[in-house]
């Protein structure tokens, strides 16, 4: 078999989406998702200018020989553009592989490990009373774990708190929104609002909280001792990761479970983490962490040091990652939990797919391949529209990480 045509499919059905698309000479196709936030086009010219000419003639068979051919035949590495035209090409082909054998693509990574994969929902508030309206509601969808997020009384359009209902959507279209951002504020009110969230609803639901990179480790140590009473499930990217050594503070100070990835290109960029256990759970994704081959090797190297799976599934990543990243969690043993943030009814009908939510978990479907498809015609008609997440700086004018 070999691959004889692909292109790269940029649509926006209520946000910007790439999309690749390997086609062989038997008739079947493979899609992988290649969407990064905000820089969306690099990655499509990256793919049409500089793979597809690759891949025409290649076995679709040969996916390791595949990654490896566009990882390290292009001697520039790793990067989040480079990474994520590797994980969509890579995706693709798992996606034609499990069609030409007839089975679901977990079946080739092993079979399930469990029967459904646990994921998260997300609750964000304005304030705190709104923010426990926003949780009941998901304890009353059948969420069993939830991303609490509210808006920080004093600051304006804080972090966590989106557009949309169910779904949530930072990026806006046009130049970028700025926000405002006061550690301290931030670091007052967020045990008030566990503390809060505890008592209304008890012990047993399991509750995260992302702070989007925005402390120093000893900020961020401070705050995993002040939640240690209301048992998050994790804490998500406390801080900025380029430092691994810096998780060595916080945990020398926290029981609070740490995540942290989603930003994660590769294996290099959590192999100090892992290894010197200073995470429990790593976030790197199906779509920018090289695609399935590669978030396995990860998974692997985790699995050794008690560390597990908890990937980002943010509306930014599509249909198609979401997919991927069921069959890559049903079957990896070390997996943690699956962040679900679900898209729009004009996204999940540009990408018709098999997946399926019930009592907090989830399921990729039993269809050949990934179980998820591109409606093409359906895509032309929401054409790219720039846009970009906001930008954040503190009170005094001091760019910081959004
Ligand atoms: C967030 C994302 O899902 C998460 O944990 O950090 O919403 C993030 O803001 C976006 O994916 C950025 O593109
Ligand atoms: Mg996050």
């Amino acid at each position: 078999m070999k691959i004889v045509d692909g292109h790269v499919i940029v649509c926006c059905p209520g946000r910007n989406f790439v999309t690749l698309k390997l086609i062989t000479d038997e008739g079947t196709y493979g899609i992988g998702d290649a969407t990064l936030n905000g820089r969306e086009l690099a990655v499509a010219s990256y793919l049409e200018d500089h793979v597809l000419p690759l891949l025409i003639g290649r076995n679709p068979g040969r996916i390791e020989d595949t990654w490896q051919y566009l990882y390290k035949g292009a001697y520039w590495r790793r990067g989040p553009v480079t990474m994520a035209a590797i994980g969509a090409v890579d995706t693709a082909l798992w996606d034609i592989q499990g069609k030409t054998l007839g089975v679901p693509v977990y079946h080739l990574l092993g079979g399930p490990s469990r029967d459904s994969v646990l994921v998260y929902g997300h609750a964000n508030g304005t304030d705190v009373d709104d923010t426990l309206r926003a949780v009941e509601r998901y304890c009353e969808l059948g969420y069993q774990a939830i991303r609490v997020q509210s808006g920080v009384p004093g600051l304006e359009g804080t972090y966590g708190v989106g557009r949309g209902d169910m779904y949530y959507e930072p990026a806006e279209p046009g130049l970028p929104p700025e926000q405002r951002w006061s550690t301290e504020l931030y670091l007052d009110f967020v045990p008030e609002l566990f503390a809060r969230v505890r008592s209304e609803f008890g012990p047993e639901p399991m509750f995260l909280h992302d702070v989007h990179h925005r402390l120093t480790p000893i900020e961020a140590a401070r705050l995993g001792k002040a939640l240690e009473p209301y048992h998050l499930f994790w804490l998500e990217d406390a801080v900025p990761a380029e430092l691994q050594e810096g998780f060595r503070i916080i945990r020398q100070h926290t029981t609070t479970p740490l995540a942290v990835g989603e930003v994660f290109n590769t294996i290099h960029d959590c192999q100090q983490l892992i290894q010197e256990q200073l995470i429990d759970y790593i976030r790197t994704a199906v779509v920018h962490a090289g695609g399935i081959s590669h978030l396995r090797k990860i998974a692997s190297l985790a699995e050794l040091y008690h560390v597990r799976t908890g990937c980002h599934g943010a509306t930014d990543l599509s249909p198609v990652c979401m997919a991927a990243a069921l069959h890559f969690d049903l079957s990896v043993h070390n997996f943690g939990i699956q962040e679900y943030m679900r898209h729009s009814e004009e996204t999940d009908r540009v990408f018709p797919h098999e997946y399926t939510f019930e009592r907090g978990a989830m399921h990729p479907g039993d269809a050949p391949g990934l179980g998820v498809d591109i409606d093409e015609e359906l895509a032309a008609e929401y054409p790219y529209q720039r846009a970009y997440l906001p930008v954040n700086r503190k009170l005094d004018g001091t760019v910081h990480s959004w």
